[in-house]
């Protein structure tokens, strides 16, 4: 079949890379991609684009109408940190982007949607260990319940509607190319560039604070594998739990040390950010994704942080 994909918040951390890797798979003209902020001059210049205001419906109608897309991936989000700062606009910018979405894509027909959710979405008294797919999950930021409540949605138009719609719960990302967007999990990437420009950093998490945590290139691997997989392997429509590595600010200054060796942390108490993180769980299990269909990590820790230095170091 003809794909016409259509990626909304193509400008953000994910869509710049997932947007590149769809145009090298399906053809550029066959991925459109669109934003509210028209940065982004590789995306724009290597294919359709369009300017996309999740909140506006007519601007969406408009778009899926022009493009009649047969996948949509929806990747505008307010993340955590910056969700903190402006709740009620994140609720609404997280969730009621979400539900034009759903909506036009019953009305379009629309084959596949994808839509990320987060670790977000668990709290304080789920498991911070081997996080389960189910457990007590008692969020207590806005993008964590804006998360919860879209896999709720998603689940929702699927056996409602039967949207075939696919979500993971993507861990911190940590990516080159694209800077992330207002999160907890930033000073992953942040780390890179400041060990690179001055060999210090400090860390706004404490030494000792775990995540889970993937390397952007399994991530692309993961939302591929997941939204080719056949309709009846996807038996989880909520979200899915996926784990790539877990590890503290000390574990990732001492793998950046064996390329650096005068690179120096250190820790800056009192950020709120820390509250989030301490919130969220070290280790996630991600055997249904495993199982259902096929999930596999590539990126270890020293993997990861040799390919951020590198990639970092000739960009
Ligand atoms: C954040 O830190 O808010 C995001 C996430 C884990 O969803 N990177």
């Amino acid at each position: 079949m003809n794909e016409k994909i259509l990626v909304i918040g193509a400008n953000g951390q994910i869509g710049t890379e997932l947007v590149l890797a769809l145009r090298k798979k399906y053809g550029a003209e066959q991925v459109v991609a669109s934003d509210i902020n028209n940065a982004g001059y590789a995306i724009r210049h290597s294919g359709p684009y369009e300017f996309a205001n999740v909140l506006d419906q007519d601007n969406l109608h408009h778009i899926f109408q022009k493009h009649q897309p047969t996948q949509v991936y929806l990747l505008a989000a307010i993340l955590s940190a910056v969700g903190e700062q402006k709740p009620k606009m994140a609720w609404e910018l997280n969730m009621t982007g979400l539900l034009n979405v759903l909506d036009l894509a019953v009305e379009f027909n629309v084959g596949r949607v994808f839509w990320p959710s987060s670790i977000a979405v668990f709290g304080p008294n789920s498991p911070k260990e081997s996080t389960p797919q189910y457990c007590v999950m008692d969020p207590n930021t806005v993008y964590g319940f804006s998360k919860l409540a879209g896999e709720r949605w998603c689940e929702y138009y699927f056996n409602k509607h039967g949207v075939d719609v696919r979500s993971i719960r993507y861990p911190g990302l940590i990516s080159w190319k694209a800077a992330p967007g207002g999160g907890t999990t930033d000073y992953a990437v942040h780390i890179f560039h400041e060990a690179l420009k001055t060999k210090s950093y400090s860390s706004f998490l404490s030494a000792q604070t775990a995540l889970p945590m993937m390397y952007m290139d399994d991530a692309i691997r993961a939302t591929l594998t997941l939204m080719d997989a056949p309709a009846e392997q996807v038996k989880i429509r909520s979200s899915y739990n996926l784990a790539g590595i877990s590890f503290t600010p000390e574990q990732l200054g001492e793998e950046i040390k064996k390329h650096i060796p005068n690179f120096e942390l250190s820790y800056v108490d009192g950020d709120p950010r820390q509250t989030i993180a301490d919130s969220w769980p070290k280790t996630i299990d991600d055997s249904r994704a495993q199982q259902d269909w096929g999930w596999q990590p590539e990126y270890d820790l020293p993997r990861m942080v040799e390919a951020m230095l590198i990639n970092l170091a000739n960009s």
